[in-house]
C-alpha cells in the first residue's frame, strides 16, 4: 500500500512530512512525500517558512503520480495560495481518498499557512476531503465563528461541510473532566467519539491523527471506526511521548500491534457494559487475545493485572502485554491448537441466569467437570488446559462458551470464545 503525504518538511520529526513517514511506515505501508514548504524549527521555537516553488511541487507531483498506485493521500501544510491552486490541479482528476488536515498554526506559534491563502484553502483543498480533521481551534478560524452555546459544534461544522468536505471532525471540541470530545458530521449522521483526556502539551498529535484515519479509511474502515481508531493511536502516542529535544515533548506512535489496538477498544467497551460489575468472578476478570497460531501464552496479550470490580464500578488493572494472563490465556491456547479462528477469550462469572440465557442462544456451548480432574493434573497444576481439552475433546464446532460448576473451593466459571474481541463483546451483551 502507497500513501502520499502533501505538506511541510518539520527538521525535528515532531510534525509534518517527517512525522507521516513515521506514522505510515508503523503500520507498514510505503510513504510518498511531496515536500510544499521547508519549516526551521525545533521543540521550542518556530524560526522560519521557505515555500518551494511552484514548478518543484509540480515536479514531485508529477514524479509520483507517474509512477505509483497511490491507494490514499494526506494534505497537510500548504502554504501560499500558488501551491493550493498547484496541488488541487493535480487532485481534482484523482479519485481516491483523501484526509485534510487544515494546519494553521504550530503548537510553537509559527503560522503554517499565510492569512491570504485561507479563502483559496476553503475554495479548492476543502472540496477535495473526503474528511477534515480540524481541532477546535482551527474549525473556528475556518467558518469564522467561535463555537459556543449558539453556535454549535454541529453548525460549525455544517459550515465546514458546505464549503466541500465530505466528511468533517472537529477534535477536542469540548474537553470534560477525564475526556475529550470530537464532533463528528458525516452526510447523514452526527456524533461525538469520546475518550480520556491526557494533559501533556505535546507536538504532532495532530499529524498522527490524521494519518492514522487515511489509513484506516484505506483498510476500509467506515469513518466512525476510523475516528476511534486514530484517536486511540494518538492518545496511545501521547501516553508514549518523549522529551527528545530540550522543549516540549515529541509523540511517538510506536510499535504498533494491531492485536494490542483491538484488545484495548474492547476492553474499552466491556467496561462500559452496563452493570457488568455483576458479571466479574470473585478471582476477577481477563481480556486475552492472541496473534496467529500462538505456541505459547507468551504469544497471547493479556492485562497484567485484571478486571477488578471496586463497587459497582470497573477498573482496569494493569497494563497489556504479551502473557500477562495465566489462566484464560491457557485456556485460549488450548482452545486454539484445536480451532485457530479462536484468537480471544473472556472468564464471566458463573451465574445459572447467564447459562440459561447461554442454552438459550444456540451458541456452541460446552461443559466439564471440575470434580473428575486427575489427581497429577492438579498436583501438576495444569487445571485450565485439563478441563478445556476434556469440554472439546469430541467437539465439531468451535466454543463460543465453556463453563463448569467448580469443585470444593473452587470457583465455578465461565469463558467466552471468538475470534476477535469485538465478536467477544456482542456474545456477552447476548447472555447477561
Ligand atoms: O502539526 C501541524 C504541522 C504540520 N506540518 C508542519 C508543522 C506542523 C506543526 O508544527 O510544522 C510542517
Amino acid at each position: 500500500m502507497n500513501l502520499l503525504s502533501i505538506g511541510g518538511s518539520d527538521p525535528s520529526s515532531g510534525a509534518g512530512i517527517q512525522s507521516d513517514i513515521k506514522t505510515f511506515s508503523t503500520f507498514d505501508v510505503h510513504a510518498l512525500t511531496v515536500i510544499t514548504a521547508i519549516t526551521g524549527q525545533n521543540t521550542s521555537n518556530f524560526g522560519i517558512v521557505e515555500p518551494v516553488s511552484k514548478k518543484m511541487v509540480e515536479n514531485q507531483l508529477e514524479s509520483i503520480i507517474s509512477d505509483f498506485k497511490i491507494d490514499g493521500i494526506k494534505i497537510g501544510m500548504v502554504y501560499n495560495s500558488e501551491i493550493i491552486k498547484t496541488v488541487y490541479q493535480y487532485l481534482k482528476k484523482l479519485k481516491i481518498p483523501i484526509v485534510v488536515d487544515p494546519v494553521i498554526k504550530s503548537t510553537t506559534g509559527g503560522m503554517l499557512i499565510k492569512k491570504s491563502a485561507i479563502d483559496d484553502f476553503k475554495k479548492f483543498i476543502i472540496p477535495l476531503a473526503t474528511i477534515i480533521t480540524p481541532n477546535k481551534f482551527e474549525a473556528e478560524i475556518l467558518a469564522k465563528t467561535k463555537i459556543n452555546s449558539k453556535n454549535t459544534p454541529e453548525k460549525i461544522a455544517k459550515i465546514i461541510q458546505t464549503m466541500g468536505a465530505k466528511n468533517v471532525v472537529i477534535t477536542g471540541v469540548e474537553t470534560k473532566n477525564k475526556e475529550v470530545l470530537d464532533f463528528v458530521l458525516e452526510k447523514n449522521k452526527k456524533y461525538y467519539i469520546t475518550d480520556k483526556k491526557i494533559l501533556k502539551i505535546n507536538r504532532g498529535s495532530g499529524c498522527i491523527h490524521s494519518a492514522a484515519v487515511l489509513y484506516a479509511i484505506i483498510k476500509n474502515k467506515n469513518i466512525k471506526e476510523s475516528l476511534k481508531f486514530a484517536k486511540k493511536i494518538t492518545l496511545n502516542s501521547i501516553k508514549n511521548s518523549k522529551k527528545v529535544g530540550k522543549g516540549i515533548v515529541i509523540t511517538n506512535v510506536g510499535i504498533w500491534d494491531e492485536t494490542k489496538v483491538k484488545l484495548s477498544n474492547s476492553i474499552n467497551e466491556f467496561t462500559k457494559i452496563k452493570n457488568i460489575y455483576k458479571n466479574i468472578p470473585e478471582c476477577q476478570t481477563n481480556f486475552v487475545c492472541s496473534k496467529e497460531k500462538p505456541k505459547s501464552i507468551k504469544e497471547i496479550m493479556g492485562i497484567s493485572g485484571r478486571i477488578v470490580k471496586a463497587g459497582k464500578d470497573i477498573v482496569v488493572a494493569g497494563d497489556l502485554s504479551y502473557g500477562g494472563s495465566k489462566h484464560v490465556a491457557t485456556a485460549l491456547l488450548t482452545v486454539s491448537k484445536k480451532y485457530p479462528k479462536i484468537h480471544s477469550a473472556i472468564n464471566l462469572k458463573y451465574k445459572k441466569e447467564t447459562i440459561s440465557k447461554i442454552k438459550k442462544s444456540k451458541l456452541v456451548t460446552y461443559e466439564y467437570d471440575r470434580s473428575k480432574e486427575p489427581q497429577d493434573v492438579k498436583i501438576r497444576g495444569s487445571t485450565v488446559a485439563w478441563g478445556i481439552k476434556t469440554s472439546i475433546k469430541d467437539s465439531k464446532k468451535s466454543p463460543d462458551f465453556i463453563y463448569h460448576k467448580g469443585d470444593f473451593g473452587k470457583e465455578p466459571m465461565i469463558i467466552v470464545f471468538g475470534e476477535t474481541p469485538d465478536i467477544i463483546i456482542k456474545k456477552i451483551m447476548k447472555i447477561i
